[in-house]
């Protein structure tokens, strides 16, 4: 990382320090006052960063993330488990998920959406991790959350893909991208929103709301969750009513790549031969949904938006889906890997590190210090890393773990997101996820081979 090891050995330790300082017991806040719930890909990707320290402690994260799984298999975006001393906006009363049968009963509170399945990546970096001695005790947890995993990609790929197209239907843009200008169109079309009065709590916490959605956009959200809570999230009822359906290439990139690594884990788990048939089916149904949506022209992937019947050509971090579902088509990837190091993305030469920004400086929508909307995530470019390290792009993979590291470090903040021209820090300070890819990255120099 350009940097030496006693710096790394600093940087790991204020990683580590960042996860104890927001562990809450058997869950993490995703940051210490901006989120202080336990969110659903947070979470997975806490475990991972838990997995360097303690295994116990990660497989708790998600064992805990699991005990609030609905009946359909959903397992929602947020769980509702800090304190009325620590608010959050828009909270469980917004969701009032009492009105479906499938959500858990009380006292355990959640929204009625989702976000992308990363679960499985962080069961599999669990195992990987996980000391011979503990070994026994790791595999019987593993076992008994094997099939609660299998059962929430079983929704994915049923109740939000009716048509059995291998694509994920989104219904909402916290399903992960919050103001990501994907949604910009559709959420354009939903001309009243007017959920009742409201009061944000997020833009007095960052205390600069150029860097949060618009209130235009929270007038959308919140008007969705209305809609939602008025179908009681009743799937069949949603596909039918519902304005806000989008085939979201990212998110079916991941399933991809999570049904992939339940597979590698159907030995461990003892996997009944149906579900080792079922994961394989749809893999091949995610990828090749994924190819549908491949754009051999811009070399992107494109979402699309179901009610609208069109396609969404933005030029954002999702259009990599082929990468993040570890494609086999390798003239897809050469192709992919021009364009993620053109100037449209990791190649501009304004950037401070060559990464990989939310959203394409080339998009008018662009905005280097909003959200969703330019900056660089680590997450997403760990996702990347994984994916490139996967499809044997070792030395592009190591650059991109070396800069988000040099990022990192450079900003003195596990923030929630960072200025691509400036590296700065922006967003939350102390975000859980960031630290726990961090310690993940720094211990990667150090896995054998094949680990990673
Ligand atoms: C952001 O979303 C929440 C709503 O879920 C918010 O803005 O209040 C997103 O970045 C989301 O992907 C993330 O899981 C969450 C917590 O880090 O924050």
């Amino acid at each position: 990382m350009g940097v030496t090891a006693d710096t790394d050995v600093k940087l790991r330790d204020r990683a580590a320090a960042v996860l104890h300082g927001n562990d809450a017991g058997a869950w993490t806040k995703a940051s210490p006052h901006l989120y202080p719930h336990q969110w659903s890909w947070d979470s997975a990707f806490i475990a991972i960063g838990w997995a360097h320290l303690d295994v116990r402690r990660a497989i708790r994260e998600l064992e805990q993330l699991f005990a609030a799984q609905w009946s359909t298999g959903l397992v929602p975006h947020i769980v509702f488990r800090a304190g009325p001393d620590q608010p959050y906006f828009p909270g469980p009363e917004w969701w009032d998920c009492a009105v479906s049968p499938a959500a858990p009963p009380a006292p355990i509170q959640t929204t009625g959406i989702c976000q992308p399945p990363v679960h499985a990546l962080a069961l599999r970096r669990i195992w990987q991790l996980t000391p011979k001695a503990q070994r026994p005790e790791i595999q019987a947890r593993l076992k008994a959350l094997y099939p609660r995993v299998v059962r929430w990609h079983r929704y994915l790929a049923t109740g939000r893909d009716p048509e059995a197209s291998g694509l994920v239907t989104a219904y909402h843009p916290w399903e992960g991208t919050d103001n990501s200008p994907r949604w910009d169109h559709a959420l354009g079309r939903i001309e009243v929103a007017t959920p009742g009065p409201y009061t944000r709590l997020d833009t007095a916490t960052i205390g600069d709301p150029s860097q949060r959605p618009t209130d235009w956009d929270y007038d959308r959200y919140l008007w969705l969750v209305g809609l939602l809570r008025k179908y009681r999230y009743d799937d069949a009822e949603i596909h039918r009513h519902y304005p806000f359906l989008i085939k979201d290439v990212f998110f079916s990139a991941v399933l991809v790549a999570a049904n992939a690594a339940l597979l590698a884990l159907a030995d461990v788990a003892d996997a009944s031969a149906d579900d080792r048939d079922q994961l394989a089916r749809w893999l091949d149904r995610g990828r090749s949904g994924l190819a549908g949506c491949y754009d051999a022209e811009s070399g992107l992937c494109v979402d699309y938006d179901v009610r609208n019947a069109e396609r969404i050509r933005m030029r954002t971090f999702a259009g990599f889906a082929p990468l993040f579902a570890r494609t086999t088509d390798a003239r897809q990837a050469a192709a992919q890997l021009r364009v993620l190091d053109s100037g449209d993305f990791c190649g501009n030469p304004g950037f401070r590190w060559r990464l990989l920004p939310s959203t394409s400086p080339a998009e008018p929508a662009f905005q280097p210090h909003n959200y969703w909307r330019g900056p660089v995530w680590p997450i997403i470019d760990w996702l990347l890393w994984q994916s490139l390290s996967e499809l044997g792009h070792s030395g592009r993979a190591d650059e991109l773990r070396r800069d988000s590291l040099g990022q990192i470090a450079g900003a003195g903040d596990f923030a929630e997101y960072f200025d691509p021209f400036t590296g700065d820090a922006l967003g939350s300070p102390q975000q859980s996820w960031t630290a726990a890819v961090t310690l993940d990255w720094l211990a990667a120099q150090t896995l054998p081979s094949g680990v990673s």
